[in-house]
């Protein structure tokens, strides 16, 4: 069977439903192709912290309904090193805040809005890979229910994260990959109790980092630094709320409050660009382009400012006949995205422990702690990123 569309989209994670939402408000029609079903796109636990700039354009979208009722605007963050807490005030240091809801939570708001407006949105495709990718019709092939589809696109938006077909489709000799792996992991749970802290707490510890995060007044999330080889079954409920708690110690004698773990993982984490974004007709966005390490909260807020900058070259290209934003889309977003891997490299190798660090390695760490909480510049400077860079900040 054979189906066209002006921009077919792989991938329906952040980046590639808002694309398809944003396309469809310019009148530009595209179709989401997604490989993994409905159910697990809507349960795979991820982010949760959403800058400024994603909030509201999700907002002015329509499509924050529910994140406005259900989210928690956060303030600040704390940095908690050598037993006490050190608070970073967004409002008064970058004049904008952050939001905690979900990564799952917008992808049920996203699809649900993209199944009502009756956009095509294709869940379990198999077999996808593409063709003719440099002349102005390329093609997805793909299978659906056992049928064999091509989709004749006039661009193509590789949103498919963080293993891309869409990447792997580009030539090795004109992409550069740039990359960093990290010889840590974090150890993920989700916990059903109530709130230790109103606030994100990210603590340095000789034991290795620790953070304690939310997602509702009943369960929280929380990461301890890991070895990423290391087996999941080893570590008993018990050891990994000892661990938190003693990561976290403070002399105010903070207490973590505890309950039922009902799920945990680890992940590895590492930083990599693939430079250019973009090759013929294919243009990358989202993980698919770039990996951050989890430390800055970026990831989710970078594969939304990328499709903003593509919706917007798209939409000048067939609504005003102009091709060079989307000439420049790759170096557009590159600027946020080296800026970002920067902050996301920065506040990880300020935080963790590194296998290899000596004595003097750790003075280096707590000097910058204790400079980046004492110091207005400093921390000023921590409340911008974290909080995120205006769209247009350059
Ligand atoms: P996604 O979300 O991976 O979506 C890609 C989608 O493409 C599908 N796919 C395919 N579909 C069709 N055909 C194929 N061949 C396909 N191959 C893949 C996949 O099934 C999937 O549905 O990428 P996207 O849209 O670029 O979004 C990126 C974000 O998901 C990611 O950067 C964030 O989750 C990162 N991240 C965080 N980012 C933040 O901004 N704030 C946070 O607080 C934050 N916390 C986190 C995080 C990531 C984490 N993990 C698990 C890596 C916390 C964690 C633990
Ligand atoms: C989360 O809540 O999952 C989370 C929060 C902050 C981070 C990373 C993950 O830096």
């Amino acid at each position: 069977m054979n189906m066209r569309t002006r921009v077919g989209i792989i991938g329906a994670g952040p980046a590639g439903l808002l694309l398809s939402l944003l396309l469809s408000r310019e009148g530009i029609d595209s179709v989401v192709l997604e490989n993994r079903s409905r159910e697990e796109i809507e349960s795979t636990i991820r982010a949760a912290v959403l800058e400024q700039g994603t909030v509201n354009l999700i907002t002015e979208m329509g499509l924050g309904e529910r994140m406005q009722r259900e989210g928690f605007v956060h303030d600040g963050i704390e940095l908690r090193f050598n037993g006490y807490g050190h608070r970073i005030d967004f409002p008064a240091l970058a004049g904008r805040s952050i939001m905690i809801y979900p990564q799952h939570e917008i992808i049920k708001d996203l699809v649900t809005t993209r199944l009502a407006e009756g956009g095509p949105l294709f869940f379990n495709v198999k077999d996808v890979h593409l063709s003719d990718v440099t002349s102005e019709q390329p093609v997805i092939h793909f299978s659906h229910e056992n049928k064999p589809i091509e989709l004749h696109c006039d661009f193509i938006a590789g949103c498919d994260g963080s293993h891309s077909v869409a990447r792997n489709s580009i030539p090795a000799d004109v992409q550069r990959v740039f990359s960093r792996s990290y010889p840590f992991g974090w150890l993920g749970i989700l916990i059903q109790a109530p709130p230790s802290s109103s606030e994100l707490i990210y603590s340095y510890h000789e034991r290795g980092f620790a953070l304690i995060s939310t997602r509702s007044m009943e369960i929280q999330r929380m990461y301890l630094q890991c070895d990423p080889q290391d087996d999941i079954a080893r570590w008993s409920d018990e050891m990994i709320l000892e661990e938190l708690q003693m990561r976290l110690t403070s002399k105010d004698a903070w207490k973590l409050l505890t309950g039922p773990i009902i799920q945990k993982s680890i992940l590895g984490m590492r930083s990599m660009v693939v430079e250019p974004m973009q090759y013929g007709r294919i243009f990358l966005a989202g993980d698919a382009a770039h990996i951050v390490p989890p430390t800055g909260a970026k990831g989710l807020n970078l594969a939304v400012a990328d499709v903003r900058h593509l919706a917007r070259a798209l939409t000048a290209f067939y609504n005003k006949s102009q091709s060079e934003l989307l000439e420049a889309y790759s170096a557009t977003c590159l600027r946020r995205v080296w800026r970002t891997e920067y902050f996301s490299w920065w506040m990880t190798s300020m935080l963790h422990r590194f296998p290899e660090d000596d004595a003097f390695q750790q003075h280096m760490q707590l000097a910058q702690l204790t400079y980046t909480v004492n110091s207005k510049a400093a921390a000023t400077s921590l409340a911008e990123s974290y909080t995120g860079l205006p769209f247009d900040f350059d």
